[in-house]
């Protein structure tokens, strides 16, 4: 072949190819030195299941070598929407929020929109007239939680008993879920009456100190407590050390059902003074960091992934306890 040829394929071929091969590498180069900072507010630590949730998505972000910024709110709404706009400030690339409570979000959202900030939701959702103000919610079905929780105690009572209930964070949609479901569970067994019902704000404290006042009240009235439904592990294990200063047995005196499935509920199904508890799921560090790496390539996602959940009770406790992963 001819230098005229040789001079012409080089440049009509190979230069080109030996650009753009550069250029990629120059960019590549550039964009893997440049580590991805994501905002993560989170809404405190106020249960086990929310301390074994922060460290999932915390190791998740080392893993991945993203610079995570992580803001504890003490579940306090207007701590989280101080570090958004804080985040927004920062310029992150990606907002990871678990929304303490469901309303009141849009202002700090649409800024967070604005800036082209895209927020991926985890664990507990939000109620906005624009669903285009978050990313995807990645969380379970809490509905679905309450009812696994109703049916089962509803078997347990034969249908007939009475009932208090310890709810979550007043507001929450784990809270609001979770007694929609229990209700709709036991709408199919007449016998079964819910008396009272308060916050405990899923903590063990609350939950053992909104116990306390039921057994004080029911023994003034002179009526019994058939079982307690807790929304979640921490207020049932308040719930329990309630019980048994009242001398009564958790367990069997009082049934106890709760939801979220972390280990102190599986120590105490074992021991026996817990009877039932559905898993809610909190290691949710790498479907978001997949959401947050799906979303800066332009890719679409779902509105919501639902976290598959099981419900455990004492006689599958024992077998699952050494296997649990928080
Ligand atoms: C559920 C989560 C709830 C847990 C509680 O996704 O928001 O908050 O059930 C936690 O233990 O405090």
């Amino acid at each position: 072949m001819s230098r005229f040829w040789i001079r012409r394929t080089f440049i009509a071929f190979i230069a080109p190819l030996l650009a753009a091969l550069g250029a990629a590498q120059e960019s590549g180069g550039a964009k893997s030195t440049r580590k991805l900072t994501v905002g993560f507010s989170q809404i405190g630590a106020e249960s086990a299941w929310r301390t074994a949730e922060t460290e999932s998505i915390r190791g998740e972000a080392v893993k991945r070598g993203v610079h995570l910024r992580f803001t504890d709110a003490q579940q306090k709404q207007e701590n989280q929407i101080k570090a958004i706009r804080t985040f927004i400030a920062q310029k992150v690339s990606a907002i990871i929020l678990a929304p303490v409570v469901e309303t009141g979000w849009e202002p700090v959202l649409k800024e967070a929109k604005a800036a082209h900030i895209p927020v991926i939701l985890v664990d507990r959702g939000v109620s906005v007239a624009d669903d285009s103000l978050y990313v995807t919610l990645i969380a379970s079905d809490f509905v679905a939680e309450g009812k696994l929780a109703a049916e089962w105690l509803a078997k347990k009572l034969n249908g007939k008993g009475n009932l208090v209930e310890l709810q979550g964070t007043v507001g929450s949609a784990p809270a609001i879920d979770r007694k929609k479901g229990f209700e709709q569970g036991i709408a199919a067994s007449p016998g079964l009456k819910i008396g009272r019902s308060e916050s405990g704000d899923f903590t063990r404290a609350g939950g053992k100190q909104v116990m306390e006042a039921f057994l004080k009240a029911a023994k003034g009235e002179g009526t019994k407590i058939d079982a307690v439904y807790a929304h979640n592990d921490d207020m049932a294990l308040g719930a329990i050390q309630a019980i048994q200063e009242a001398g009564l047995k958790p367990g069997s005196d009082i049934i106890v059902v709760s939801i979220d499935a972390v280990k102190g509920a599986f120590e105490a199904m074992v021991a026996g003074t817990l009877n039932c508890t559905v898993e809610c799921n909190p290691l949710l560090g790498p479907a978001a960091f997949d959401a947050v790496e799906k979303v800066l390539a332009g890719a679409a996602l779902p509105k919501k992934t639902v976290v598959q959940d099981q419900l455990f009770d004492q006689s599958t406790a024992k077998a699952a306890i050494g296997s649990r992963k928080y």
